[in-house]
């Protein structure tokens, strides 16, 4: 020191900016706000993230383990934020249909036997069908608009041998040929089958689970249906679809409100229209005029027009009664096949 001497040190600021990325998951499920909103942060900064659902979706969670629509993030390295939103689902209600011994509640009736020899299933009994195609379980369903539905069954499938698929009758037709009911450890251990998408019709729908070959096939506990509010519907209420051995059910109170023969007359494929008011079963009778019997068949009728292809083979020509009868009505046509 030979003078007075004023010294300078000189620091450099060493600011650190950091990017935050933010996700919405799904994309179209909503937007994600920040406060403040920047390119990058320096260092320490606290981020106010806001996450606002889309019109059709809720706000679940933050990936960071946040359940708040807002939550903050402190700027300490870049980040990356999602949000994960999911679709309303109000209205979506699962019933649920259990094996009974009555036939009131959406369980009507089985080509089997109910049994409670093997432990786990739900209210202690599951439904063992007789070993040969064809055979199936009814349930009847009321839904208050049309739409989609999701199905499933809970069921043991234990031996080797049995069948692992089935296929389900929508209203008298084939809405899923092949559904799987992969095998399970053995008799007691219960399992789901996948989701399944049906199409319901507004009002009482006929689900029949149905074999499609001859040989043992999966006992089966209950069936769940999800959707815009399923009820279990009487079986009584329409007609029984069910075992072969079943009568129709006589409490209807709906009618067949127009059949009629188109084109009649026919050129040997008889189409019968019918109107019905409701979803109900009819026996479809084609006879000669001297009463022989050609075709007789049972037909669930959807609600509104169902066009029917009476005869799978060809008919001679002639005169022809066609007869259409359910609980409480019967119609008879009168069909020329040239
Ligand atoms: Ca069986
Ligand atoms: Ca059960």
């Amino acid at each position: 020191m030979t003078a007075n001497t004023t010294i300078t040190a000189n620091f450099t600021a060493t600011t650190t900016s950091y990017t935050l990325t933010t996700t919405a998951i799904p994309a179209a499920g909503g937007s994600i706000s920040r406060s403040p909103n920047a390119a990058s942060y320096t260092s320490g900064t606290v981020v106010t993230l806001t996450a606002t659902p889309a019109s059709g979706y809720t706000f679940a969670s933050w990936s960071n383990g946040a359940t708040t629509a807002s939550t903050t993030v402190t700027m300490n390295a870049n980040t990356t934020i999602t949000a994960t939103f999911s679709p309303v689902t109000t209205g979506n209600t699962t019933l649920r249909i259990d094996d009974n011994t009555t036939t009131t509640n959406g369980y009507c009736g089985a080509d089997g036997s109910l049994q409670s020899s093997y432990t786990g299933a739900d209210g202690g009994f599951y439904i063992n069908l007789s070993n040969s195609a064809a055979k199936g379980i009814d349930y009847s369903i009321n839904v208050p608009s049309a739409g989609t539905y999701t199905i499933k069954f809970r069921y043991a499938n234990g031996s080797s041998s049995s069948a692992s698929v089935a296929k389900v009758v929508l209203n008298g037709a084939t809405a899923i040929a092949s559904l799987g009911f992969p095998k399970t450890t053995n008799w007691s251990t219960w399992s789901t089958t996948a989701d399944a998408t049906v199409t319901l019709v507004s009002g009482i729908n006929r689900i029949r689970l149905e074999t499609t070959v001859s040989s043992e096939f999966a006992n089966i506990d209950w069936l769940e249906i999800t959707g815009n509010s399923p009820t279990a519907a009487s079986c009584s209420s329409s007609a029984k679809l069910a075992s072969s051995n079943k009568a129709i059910a006589e409490t209807a109170s709906v009618s067949v409100s127009e059949a009629v023969v188109s084109p009649n007359p026919a050129e040997n494929s008889i189409n019968l229209i019918v109107t019905a008011t409701e979803t109900k079963e009819a026996n479809i009778t084609l006879s000669s005029v001297n009463g022989q019997i050609l075709v007789s068949k049972k037909q669930i009728l959807a609600k509104g027009q169902n066009v029917i292809a009476v005869n799978e083979h060809s008919i001679a020509a002639g005169l022809y009664i066609l007869t259409v009868q359910a609980a409480d009505i019967q119609k008879s046509i009168k069909v020329i096949v040239k």
